[in-house]
């Protein structure tokens, strides 16, 4: 039976409007999904820049203004890759005409930003995700389902980082594209939107909810050049943020993130100590997990450094023959596939907006607690409390 089309509409052709694109050619490629994604038009202000992006990715036509394309009834599906400043009125607006919305991270510049969105989300009944992209990489999928199947036993501790080191420079301007990650009234904040958020969206999801908080920030470099304005302007985010927190399970944990840890790009790491087991991921090596079960035969007994490229792991037998690994971009194409077998199936795809809220109210509150200097209650919702 021939699929039924989903038209799509994509907002931003930055790094994460490829990322996106590339999850909509390859899911019906890899994945037996219900619909037949199609790259119907592209927007972004500049003209010629978003012809040739459409040209190269293949959409069909393109639009200067997003109200337009909300507006096109032949687009199903409103996928916001812009900048964050730009994610909640978008998104209402898209919710209100009816359309599926997908959000790149965070939802929100701040919890009302997410709160308002979730419930334009919810109130019009439309299907919704946000592009936390890490929780499908299969070995964090993998470290899921362990951690559901009880191996860990009660989890004692949570432990993540999120190191950068792409702003150190003090030459480096805010503002404008490519930039817009280091202006604070675009951004929302640095790295706790920004990184920690990442690591947030894994926690809950792995650990479940975050009861209260406590964290430092701080911005090494106070001032820099505006794009925009040509001005040298004070810089609002912060460049570092670390806190500690306590889970509604019981566990202890840290969190850090920064942009200032010379010779590290991209390194995502998160560690689990469960009174039976525990395991390490980390992104530059993102197909392995490394493990620990106090319940192996003790002459044998050690860590295991396991490889997620077979095909009874997740994701997998989607791909090639066992031993050959994929990347980055396969994790924006499993959580599209997963998004449209949702859909196909009248369910919900993780994170919904409701799910990415909860990290933004932890977002909130760490970011509260840098500047009271105490410890701050992460405010539930809904989502928050399941685990
Ligand atoms: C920042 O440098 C960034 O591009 C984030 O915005 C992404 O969400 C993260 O996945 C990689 O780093």
């Amino acid at each position: 039976m021939a699929k039924k089309n989903l038209n799509i509409g994509l907002i931003g052709y930055g790094f994460m409007g490829r990322a996106h694109s590339n999850a909509f050619r390859q899911t019906s490629r890899f994945f037996d999904v219900p619909y037949e994604p199609v790259l119907k038009a592209v927007c972004a202000r500049n003209p010629e820049r978003v012809k040739s992006f459409a040209e190269k990715w293949g959409y069909e036509s393109i639009e200067t203004d997003w109200r337009k394309l909300v507006a096109r009834k032949d687009i199903d599906l409103i996928d916001i890759a812009s900048p964050n400043d730009t994610h909640a009125e978008i998104a209402v607006a898209a919710a209100k005409a009816g359309k599926m919305v997908l959000c790149e991270k965070p939802l929100g510049r701040d919890g009302n930003e997410a709160k308002a969105m979730t419930d334009a989300a919810e109130s019009a009944k439309i299907p919704n995700m946000v592009w936390y992209n890490y929780r499908r990489v299969p070995a964090v999928t993998l470290l899921k389902n362990l951690l559901d199947e009880g191996r860990f036993g009660k989890i004692f501790h949570y432990r993540a980082k999120f190191l950068q080191d792409w702003t150190i420079s003090q030459d480096l301007p805010q503002g404008g594209e490519g930039l817009w990650r280091l202006d604070v009234a675009v951004a929302g904040s640095g790295v706790t939107g920004d990184l920690l958020a990442h690591t947030i969206d894994t926690a809950l999801w792995l650990n479940g909810p975050i009861n209260e908080v406590v964290a430092m920030t701080e911005t090494f470099i106070k001032q820099r050049k505006h794009n925009l304005t040509g001005r040298v302007e004070p810089v609002g985010i912060d460049d570092a943020s670390a806190f500690l927190a306590r889970f509604q399970n019981g566990s202890l944990a840290t969190f850090e993130a920064t942009r200032y840890a010379r010779g590290h790009k991209a390194l995502y790491t998160l560690e689990i100590n469960g009174e039976h087991a525990s395991a390490l991921w980390d992104l530059h090596d993102l197909h392995r997990i490394q493990y620990f079960d106090h319940r192996d035969e003790g002459k044998l007994r050690g860590w295991r450094s396991v490889h997620i490229t077979d095909a009874d792991h997740p994701y997998m037998k989607h791909w090639w023959v066992p031993g050959l690994q994929i990347g980055y971009e396969h994790s924006f194409t499993h959580q599209f596939a997963d998004f449209l077998q949702a859909v196909g199936e009248g369910k919900a795809a993780a994170p919904t907006f409701r799910d990415a809220l909860a990290t933004d109210q932890v977002t909130d509150a760490v970011l509260k607690s840098a500047k009271t200097r105490q410890w701050e209650a992460v405010p539930h919702s809904k989502a928050n409390q399941v685990a």
